[in-house]
């Protein structure tokens, strides 16, 4: 191998270097578009066995992978499951999402676990990362992940997710305070989550700030920005050479200096912006990862192969690792996902 082209394309790419073609991989690429991840779940029985039982959470984690060469794993796993180490009641309705007992009050924050004594339930999670490292070919990465604080407490706050994040904002108006704590619980458990990841065989993480566009003005800095410097600064600390990828989705402009801000290696952007202008105001700072509509996983044909192409064109002069802008959807067809590849792969 002749210097440069050494190392798995989706950590080079994180580290800055353009590649044609860019290395890819899809958020929720391990979901229920795929026959086999209903069948492993089927025989897991729920969503939640599913994320703890090490050896079915590997196995859908390697399912896309066998279908389509991924560049990059992702964990299965759920950002919920950090606020249930902590303490919280969790369970997932069927066809309705996720539900949680809520925390919104001092003595609901006094009863949550400390960030050192998440590990025991958290268990599996990181036997599943050490199998994945086992198994996963060679040049595929393994990526770990979070929740981002704001995200994480608006669903510990209103117990299930919200469209608008409503009672996260009445409880940061009402009881700013309380509302402070909880963001500080969750971002000292994150980090230590993070860290045992990664020290049982991820090789990057992403923290998803799923909700970050409803933050707006100094409350994105306090609650977006702030939360993420942190845990990375924390990371770099203790694993200065694995890096990490931000996606505060629905920044909007806010994505322009969000690496520099927090540190970030690389920012996931969605689909609400142009690629032209993340790749003048964002790719600027190094790599950045999206932003394919993921309705054209649905819809396919030429208008997937057209915006495919151009996604990759307009981010080839930086560093760029092709994703969706947010998840593939259930009702996706496993066909278009191939197509996607093959057009990023041979044009
Ligand atoms: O099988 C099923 O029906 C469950 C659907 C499902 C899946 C496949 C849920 C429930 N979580 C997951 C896995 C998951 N969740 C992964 C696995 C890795 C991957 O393949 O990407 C990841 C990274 C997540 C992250 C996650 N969970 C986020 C952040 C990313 C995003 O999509 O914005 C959020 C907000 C959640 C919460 C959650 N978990 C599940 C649902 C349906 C939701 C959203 C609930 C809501 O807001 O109503």
């Amino acid at each position: 191998m002749k210097r440069g082209e050494q190392g798995k394309r989706l950590l080079r790419a994180l580290a800055g270097e353009p590649l044609q073609p860019p290395p890819v991989w899809m958020m929720r690429q391990a979901g229920r578009y795929l026959p086999e991840y209903r069948a492993t779940r089927a025989e897991a029985g729920d969503f939640l066995s599913l994320c703890y039982t090490p050896e079915l959470a590997a196995e859908v984690t390697l399912q896309p992978i066998r279908r389509y060469g991924f560049d990059a794993a992702i964990l299965f796993a759920d950002i919920l499951l950090l606020p249930h180490a902590l303490g919280t009641d969790l369970w997932f309705e069927t066809g309705e999402g996720p539900r949680l007992s809520t925390t919104t009050t001092p003595e609901g924050l006094a009863r949550l676990k400390g960030a050192d004594d998440i590990h025991e339930q958290l268990a599996p999670v990181y036997e599943t990362l050490r199998i994945l490292a086992r198994a996963l070919p060679r040049e595929t990465a393994l990526i770990g992940f979070a929740g981002a604080p704001w995200t994480v407490a608006t669903y510990m706050i209103a117990g299930r997710g919200t469209p608008d994040q409503g009672p996260a904002f009445r409880l940061m108006s009402e009881d700013r305070a309380t509302f402070d704590a909880l963001i500080d619980a969750v971002t000292e458990a994150t980090i230590a989550y993070l860290s045992r990841q990664i020290e049982a065989g991820a090789e990057a993480v992403k923290l998803f700030d799923s909700w970050a566009g409803a933050l707006e003005g100094a409350d994105f800095d306090t609650y977006a920005l702030k939360p993420a410097r942190k845990i990375i600064a924390a990371l770099k600390r203790r694993h200065p050479e694995v890096p990490v990828i931000a996606f505060p989705r629905g920044a909007g402009p806010r994505y322009a200096g969000f690496a520099r801000a927090t540190g970030a290696d690389c920012v996931a952007v969605d689909n609400s912006v142009s690629a032209r202008w993340v790749a003048e105001k964002v790719q600027v700072d190094g790599c950045i990862q999206g932003n394919l509509d993921p309705r054209h996983m649905v819809s396919g044909g030429q208008a997937l192969v057209e915006e495919t192409r151009r996604i990759v064109e307009t981010f080839r002069n930086g560093a760029h690792v092709f994703n969706l802008g947010h998840g593939i959807t259930p009702d996706a067809d496993p066909d278009n996902v191939a197509l996607m590849v093959e057009t990023i792969r041979n044009g």
